[in-house]
């Protein structure tokens, strides 16, 4: 099984209940194993600033999927969930769900781009996964410590009550 990482993101409708739509949706993904969330963050947006605050945290798997594979389900449960893709860039979404990281693979082709193109400087991507994997060392050889102490955190906001269920 290959380890992978979905950053989870909302801003729209009850984005904590969405993101927990999500989690419930990946942890019944086919030929995989849900690992555990982490806690989740508020945090403002990145992008146009007229739009409401973000809920964002990162979801662990281990998958026999391949990586297009879970983009497909991934996707699929975006639109599940109300996602309409508009035009507008870092525009608000219901739901948002990125595949961070699978395994050691680089992957760079139409659909998909991985490691994520934006990982690597987003603290509400970076805080969630150190919360998951503070060891884990990037496909480049860059430990991920190192990329959260160069980042800004400040902003983030811990809500409470939320799951950070390592399942057994
Ligand atoms: N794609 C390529 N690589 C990937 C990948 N690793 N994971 C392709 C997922 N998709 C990937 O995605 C557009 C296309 O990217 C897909 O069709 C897929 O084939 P999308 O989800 O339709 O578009 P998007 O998410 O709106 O675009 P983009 O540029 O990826 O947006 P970002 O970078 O995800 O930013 N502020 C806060 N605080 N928190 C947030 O979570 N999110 C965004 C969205 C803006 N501001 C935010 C947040
Ligand atoms: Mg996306």
């Amino acid at each position: 099984m290959i380890s992978a990482f979905v950053a989870l993101g909302a801003n729209l409708g009850d984005p904590k209940a969405q993101i927990g739509r999500a989690v419930a949706a990946l942890r019944q993904l086919p030929n995989s194993r849900f690992i555990a969330c982490s806690p989740l963050y508020g945090s403002i947006p990145m992008g146009p600033s007229d739009q409401p605050d973000y809920v964002n945290g990162v979801a662990w798997l281990e998958t026999d999927l391949t990586a297009h594979e879970l983009l497909d389900e991934t996707q699929r449960i975006e639109l599940e969930q109300g996602r309409v893709r508009k035009a507008e860039r870092w525009g608000p979404r219901t739901l948002d769900l990125d595949l961070l990281l699978y395994g050691d693979e680089c992957i760079h082709d139409e659909r998909l781009t991985v490691p994520h193109y934006g990982m690597k400087t987003r603290a509400f991507v970076l805080l969630p996964l150190f919360d998951l994997a503070p060891h884990l060392v990037l496909p480049c050889g860059t430990a991920l410590h190192t990329l959260v102490s160069a980042c800004d955190c400040s902003e983030l906001e811990p809500l409470t009550g939320s799951f950070a269920t390592p399942t057994p």
